[in-house]
């Protein structure tokens, strides 16, 4: 009778001694991880030309947009210096094959998470890190203020996108009859609006409203027709096979938008890493071990990266919001206790 309780004692002690001993070895950073740090360099898409707020060129020749800074974010957490990045201006239709090749590391360019991306293109997704709905642009003469209106009109797009397949579905759904003219680059796409071919220019609400602002006539000649066709999930898109890598890359999402939550910003990231505020603040700035060891990677990513880029508001406000000259609204892109829909998965 002594005995075997000393050997359920002996074999609950074991089973603790190896839960714990799991937890505390550091993990191997993913395979993709591991070329990322081989290389020194992250590899992500640009555009072909401008996307504004996304991925655009400045006037002094840089790149900069959310895309662009969830790059940097990226490179600061995995490779401790958010300038280890290469731009490749890519369009729309050339990003996923270009990650199938691996010419880029992850398609960090507005990249609709579809069923058909994930399933025959091979590709693994994040969790959205930008909600926006697919809206219409119309000139103001051809005198329609819905969506339901534009039977018989022409409608430009970009090609290789999400965007013209839910412009399709909705119209093939409600029975209007429309031409559909794709372009490969977005310039072409807004002269070809601006020149009167088009009627209507289907896109990505976000990047309508700011097209707007400068589209010939300017905002009132063009109008933002109110149908939310659909509201598109964009994610960072990653070949299928490096689960850890996707595991990576939301973590990295999700410290972002915590740290927003915890009041955690650029400015004052050291003096929260000095005295963390909660136990979720001091394992984002890696005071407390965990964020690092389970990935792979050093335990004060999160500490760098924000330093680096900021939080998950910082980018928005830089690249789309108050301190950019777009000023949009936050909208679903807001933490979920501010209106939006974004929240961090739980770091414990
Ligand atoms: N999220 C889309 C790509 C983004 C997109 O479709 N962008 C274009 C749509 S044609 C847009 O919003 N254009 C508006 C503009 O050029 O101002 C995808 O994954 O395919």
């Amino acid at each position: 009778m002594k005995k075997i309780a000393t050997t359920v004692i002996t074999a609950a002690a074991a089973i603790f001694v190896s839960v714990a001993s799991a937890a505390a070895a550091p993990a191997e950073p993913s395979p993709t991880v591991k070329t990322i740090l081989q290389r020194g360099k992250l590899l992500c898409p640009g555009h072909n030309g401008s996307y504004r707020g996304f991925a655009e060129i400045d006037d002094k020749g840089n790149w900069k947009g959310l895309d662009i800074d969830l790059c940097r974010a990226t490179a600061a957490a995995i490779l401790g210096d958010p300038k280890k990045i290469e731009i490749l201006p890519l369009g729309w239709a050339q990003r996923i094959p270009a990650l199938q090749s691996g010419e880029i590391d992850l398609s960090v360019k507005l990249t609709e998470w579809t069923m058909s991306r994930d399933t025959e293109l091979n590709l693994q997704f994040s969790q959205p890190y930008f909600l926006g709905g697919t809206q219409f642009i119309v000139h103001k003469s051809l005198d329609i203020q819905s969506a339901n209106n534009l039977e018989g009109a022409t409608i430009c797009g970009e090609a290789g996108t999400s965007t013209i397949r839910h412009a399709s579905n909705w119209l093939t759904g409600k029975k209007i009859k429309y031409n559909l003219v794709q372009f490969e680059k977005q310039e072409e796409a807004q002269a070809a609006y601006n020149s009167g071919r088009c009627d209507a220019f289907i896109g990505f609400g976000a990047n309508l409203a700011v097209f707007r602002l400068d589209a010939k006539g300017g905002p009132t000649e063009n109008i933002l027709l109110p149908e939310l066709i659909n509201l598109s999930p964009q994610s960072i898109g990653m070949r299928q096979g490096d689960d850890r890598f996707v595991d990576t890359i939301n973590w990295i999402l999700n410290v972002l938008i915590a740290a927003e939550a915890e009041g955690i910003t650029s400015a004052n990231v050291d003096e929260m890493r000095a005295s963390p505020k909660s136990p979720v603040a001091a394992k984002i700035l890696g005071v407390d071990a965990g964020l690092g060891d389970r990935l792979g990677l050093p335990n004060d990513w999160g500490y760098r990266m924000i330093k680096a880029v900021g939080n998950y508001g910082e980018l928005f406000e830089r690249n789309l919001g108050a301190k950019s000259s777009y000023k949009l609204d936050r909208g679903y892109n807001n933490l979920w206790n501010k209106g939006g829909l974004l929240y961090s998965m739980t770091l414990d």
